[in-house]
C-alpha cells in the first residue's frame, strides 16, 4: 500500500507533512471541511479546511497558554466567554479553576464539538462532565453584538484564522463589543497568528492595530507550537486595567497548585519578551 501523508502549504514553496496511519473521518459542513487523522508522532489530529487545528501531542501548549496567562494576572475571574474552541481544550483548562462560576462557549459549527466528542476525548471531555459550561452554536460576532455590557471578566478568542468563518472575529466591530462586554478589570486573549511567514505576519499586524485601538493595554506574547506554520505562534493580551507583567500574581497562582506542562510564571514573563523583528512589526502598525 502507498504511504498516506497530510500536507499543509505554508508558502508557495514550503509544506509541512505528517505521515498518516489512518484517515478516520471526513465531513463537509455548511461552514468548513472537517477531517480527523491518526499518526504515529502527533497521535490523533484534526484539520479544518485543510489547516491543522489540534494534535494530541502538542495541544497542551496552545490550551495552557491561552488560559493560564490571564488567570495568573487576575485569579479572581469568575465569568468567562470562549469564542470558537469547539474541540474543548480551552474549556478544559479554564474549568480547572474551582473559582470559575460560568463559561459560555460560542462555536459556529456544532459538528466540530460532536466530532471531537467522538474522536478527541482528550480535549472534549468537559462537554460531558462540567455543568458550569454552556454551549451556544452561533457565530461569535453575532453573539457579542447582542450580549449585555459587563457580563464577563475574561474573553478567550480561540478561533480559526481570518479566512472563512473566523473572519468576523478579527474586525473592529468584534473587538469593540468584547470591550463592552468585559468588566472594568476585564481581559481579552485572542489567537494572534504567527510573525514568521508573510501572510500570517500581515494578519498579526492587522489584528494588533485593531486591538490597540480598542483597549488601553494591548500586548502580544509568544509560544512554541510545533504543528502551526513556522512553530512560532502568538496570543494577544488586551485589558482595561491589568498589565500582564506588572500585575502578574505569581505567588497566588502558584498557591493554587495546578500542574502545567508548558506554562509557568517565569515563562509567563519571558513570553512577552519578543524578538526584535516581531516587536518592530507590531510597533509599526
Ligand atoms: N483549540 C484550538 C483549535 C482551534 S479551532 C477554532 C474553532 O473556531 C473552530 O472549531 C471553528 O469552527 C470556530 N470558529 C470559526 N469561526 C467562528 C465564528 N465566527 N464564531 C464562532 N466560532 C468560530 C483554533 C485553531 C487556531 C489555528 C491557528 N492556525
Amino acid at each position: 500500500m502507498r504511504d498516506l501523508w497530510y500536507s499543509e502549504k505554508y508558502e508557495e514553496d514550503v509544506k509541512f507533512s505528517v505521515k498518516v496511519t489512518q484517515h478516520l473521518y471526513s465531513e463537509k459542513t455548511p461552514f468548513q471541511q472537517i477531517d480527523f487523522f491518526d499518526s504515529k508522532t502527533f497521535g490523533r489530529f484534526f484539520t479544518l479546511d485543510g489547516f491543522m487545528m489540534v494534535t494530541e501531542k502538542d495541544e497542551f501548549i496552545y490550551h495552557e497558554m491561552i488560559t493560564h496567562v490571564a488567570m495568573a494576572v487576575n485569579p479572581e475571574v469568575k465569568r468567562v466567554l470562549i469564542i470558537g474552541g469547539g474541540d474543548g481544550g480551552t474549556a478544559r483548562e479554564i474549568l480547572r479553576y474551582k473559582t470559575i462560576k460560568k463559561v459560555d462557549l460560542v462555536e459556529i459549527d456544532e459538528r466540530v464539538v460532536r466530532l471531537c466528542q467522538q474522536y478527541l476525548p482528550l480535549t472534549a471531555a468537559p462537554f460531558d462532565h462540567d455543568n458550569r459550561l454552556v454551549l451556544h452554536f452561533q457565530d461569535g460576532l453575532d453573539f457579542v453584538q447582542t450580549a449585555k455590557n459587563n457580563s464577563y471578566d475574561l474573553i478567550l478568542v480561540d478561533s480559526t484564522d481570518p479566512i472563512g468563518p473566523g473572519e468576523g472575529l478579527f474586525t473592529y466591530d468584534f473587538y469593540h463589543h468584547c470591550e463592552r462586554l468585559l468588566s472594568n478589570v476585564g481581559i481579552l486573549i485572542n489567537q494572534h497568528e504567527s510573525p514568521y511567514y508573510e501572510s500570517d505576519a500581515y494578519e498579526m499586524k492587522r489584528s494588533h492595530a485593531k486591538i490597540k485601538a480598542s483597549f488601553p493595554i494591548a500586548k502580544v506574547y509568544q509560544f512554541h507550537m510545533p504543528t502551526y506554520p513556522s512553530g512560532h505562534w502568538l496570543f494577544g493580551f488586551a485589558s482595561k486595567k491589568y498589565d500582564p507583567i506588572k500585575d502578574l500574581k505569581s505567588d497566588k497562582w502558584e498557591s493554587l497548585g495546578l500542574y502545567t506542562k508548558y506554562y509557568n510564571t517565569k515563562l509567563h514573563q519571558g513570553a512577552f519578551m519578543l524578538p526584535t523583528y516581531v516587536k518592530e512589526g507590531l510597533e509599526n502598525v
